[in-house]
């Protein structure tokens, strides 16, 4: 799976020469010198004991989210106890590599070993197991959520798939309400596990040579980590600019639509965006929609219609990769994987792609509606599934994301040629006109999904590289949560919050401990890589306009990117796509243009922005 607890892409800067040497650490006595052959039967050594124990740890991962119960969070937690125990050993066991000559691959699999967890392992063995319990019922936490009326009686509960339908389809103020305090009231339990948690991971994260653990988090890209947090500044101050007229212009027609009940700062109450976390706007769409008499493209209609089941929405998506020269999915991926949830268990339902052996048994874990995000979010998985694929013939320890915003990038790359002429083409839109005013709503459709993302896929992580840092204690953890919401999103609380609550808690990825930051990088970089596979399909014209369906060259060349995995520095990885040099908004940017001229005049005369601090 790829935010697994287990592995995750995390890499650092080598020469590119053939040979290099690992750096030395200042702290350690003279190692008794390694020759490059050594080091080579290390690191082949730490790939056969990867593959050796892999198979039965994904397993318990795999059972414990798609059937949570008292054991199955038992045998998850102590498979990942060994698994973390094992690979803190091959960690210390690399130091006496250090300074040694070795081939450039050697090199990087010994760097990439510390960094495959984002739950770095504490030397005390008890701590250490606690940490894996924590970490196991705080994913089980989040998945048995439910917000009850009467928690004596399961009738009047709400999962969060039930919440979540009510914010996205009622524009009703008090539902939307309810329905967000429900859920936000279930996260409120897993403050004193989170902040244990927390503890637990930094005392891992500095038994690993690191300050904390947000610096072992920012330290998977290639980059010193405090060039990765000034990274993403760079890229939000790129972006920012478009955020604020979208948000300006969707505050308007939300002040007209609430009036008196909306706030006077600027801000947008998080439950009235119909989602739960306020990331994705996209439920807003009939409410802010620029030209209303133009024909919009509702494909959640179209499924519903033609009774789309979730097998067919999957081989949907799969017929789109395939028809760029990748191979079809494997008939156990149809058989193994989870499409809806069950009727008679709790199942972790946040989707996710894993990868159960290394080497083809794929699947995803899902709980499917005939919904357009539900289509998207089967493209993304997807994407996941493909970059598994790719790369299964590279060692164990190459098999990642080149960092871990390209895995998150792929399927979302291949979503955005979900063009409504593509759409129209398999039956799930109507024929439109292109013109302008089609444009400037389609654009808006997807802005609301993609840039309303943006602070959001910031700030998750902004707040816990505070948390770990110490900048942000326990005792504010959730006044700077809304700090963080007011100051990127422009959105605040629709109620008063307390320190009670643990509204970041509500997040999936904060129990599931899956550093968000990716996502973040993925928005950014999905419209780079689209842009590089257009041209490579020869498409002239606006890059909104392009759509890759069918195109052999694109694939190639895409696929050639994820069969690199995370052998070589994610630097190398891009430059080869697209031919830039790093990471760059000028595609989102280009991309949305036409969007962002017409919110511009939108917003003319208003004052847009909002107010910070209370
Ligand atoms: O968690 C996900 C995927 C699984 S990797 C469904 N996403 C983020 C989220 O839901 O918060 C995709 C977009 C952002
Ligand atoms: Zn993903």
């Amino acid at each position: 799976m790829t935010s697994t607890r287990l592995f995750l892409a995390l890499s650092c800067a080598l020469a590119a020469s053939a040979c290099t040497t690992t750096p030395k650490r200042a702290d350690t006595a003279a190692p008794p010198v390694k020759t490059a052959a050594e080091a080579d039967a290390f690191v082949a050594g730490v790939n056969q004991s990867i593959r050796d124990h892999y198979v039965e740890e994904v397993a318990a991962q795999w059972v414990a989210n798609t059937y949570i119960s008292r054991d199955t969070e038992v045998l998850e937690s102590k498979a990942s106890e060994r698994s973390l125990t094992r690979l803190k050993g091959a960690i210390d066991a690399s130091r006496a590599y250090e300074g040694a000559a070795m081939s450039t691959p050697t090199a990087r699999s010994i760097e990439l070993l510390e960094r495959l967890s984002p739950m770095p392992a504490p030397k005390d063995p008890a701590h250490l197991a606690e940490m894996a319990g924590l970490g196991s019922r705080l994913n089980a936490a989040y998945g048995a959520g439910k917000a009850c009326k009467n928690p004596q009686d399961e009738k009047t509960c709400r999962n969060l798939d039930q919440l979540s339908q009510t914010m996205a389809t009622n524009r009703a103020w008090d539902a939307n309400l309810e329905a967000w305090q429900g859920w936000h009231g279930v996260a409120r339990a897993m403050r004193p596990d989170y902040q244990r948690f927390a503890e637990l991971l930094n005392e891992g994260a500095r038994d690993t040579g690191y300050g904390d653990a947000g610096e072992l988090w920012r330290s998977g890209y290639d980059m010193e980590p405090q060039a990765m947090r000034a990274e993403t500044e760079r890229l939000w101050g790129q972006v920012e600019p478009l955020y604020t007229q979208l948000q300006c212009f969707v505050r308007g027609r939300l002040d007209k639509k609430y009036g008196k009940r909306m706030p006077t700062d600027g801000t947008i109450p998080a439950h009235i965006t119909g989602n739960m976390w306020a990331q994705d706007w996209s439920a807003l769409y009939e409410l802010v929609q620029p030209f209303p008499g133009v024909a919009g493209i509702d494909v959640d209609a179209a499924l519903k219609r033609q009774k789309y089941t979730p097998e067919k929405m999957v081989r949907s998506a799969e017929a789109f990769y395939t028809s760029l020269g990748m191979p079809a999915l494997p008939a156990t991926f149809y058989e193994r994987s989870q499409f809806v949830r069950p009727r008679d268990r709790d199942v972790v339902c946040h989707a996710s792609a894993w990868d159960l052996n290394l080497e083809g048994d794929v699947r995803i874990k899902m709980c499917i509606t005939p919904t357009e995000e539900d289509f998207r979010t089967i493209y993304h998985e997807l994407g996941h599934i493909y970059y598994y694929l790719a790369y299964n013939s590279l060692p164990p320890l190459f098999q990642n994301g080149a960092h871990d915003g390209f895995h998150e990038a792929i399927g979302d790359t291949v979503e955005l040629n979900l063009t409504p002429a593509y759409l129209n083409r398999i039956g799930l839109a109507g024929k439109t006109r292109a013109n302008d005013k089609a444009l400037v709503n389609a654009q808006m459709q997807l802005a609301l999904k993609k840039i309303a993302f943006l602070p959001f896929g910031k700030l998750i992580d902004e707040w816990r590289w505070g948390v770990f840092d110490g900048s942000i204690t326990p005792q504010n953890y959730n006044a700077a949560w809304w700090d963080l919401r007011v100051k990127y999103q422009g959105v605040s609380a629709p109620v008063p919050r307390t320190e009670e609550d643990f509204d970041p808690g509500a997040k999936y990825h904060v129990p599931g401990n899956t550093p968000y930051m990716r996502y973040f990088l993925a928005h950014i970089l999905q419209f780079q890589f689209q842009r590089a596979l257009c041209r490579k399909a020869g498409h002239e014209g606006p890059l909104h306009e392009c759509s890759i369906f069918g195109n052999k060259e694109a694939g190639e060349a895409f696929w050639a990117m994820l069969g690199k995995g995370s052998s070589q520095p994610w630097q190398e990885t891009l430059k080869t796509l697209t031919g830039d040099d790093g990471m760059d908004a000028s595609a989102i940017l280009d991309y949305f243009e036409p969007l962002n001229a017409w919110l511009v005049k939108q917003n003319e005369g208003k004052t847009c922005g909002w107010k910070q601090g209370s």
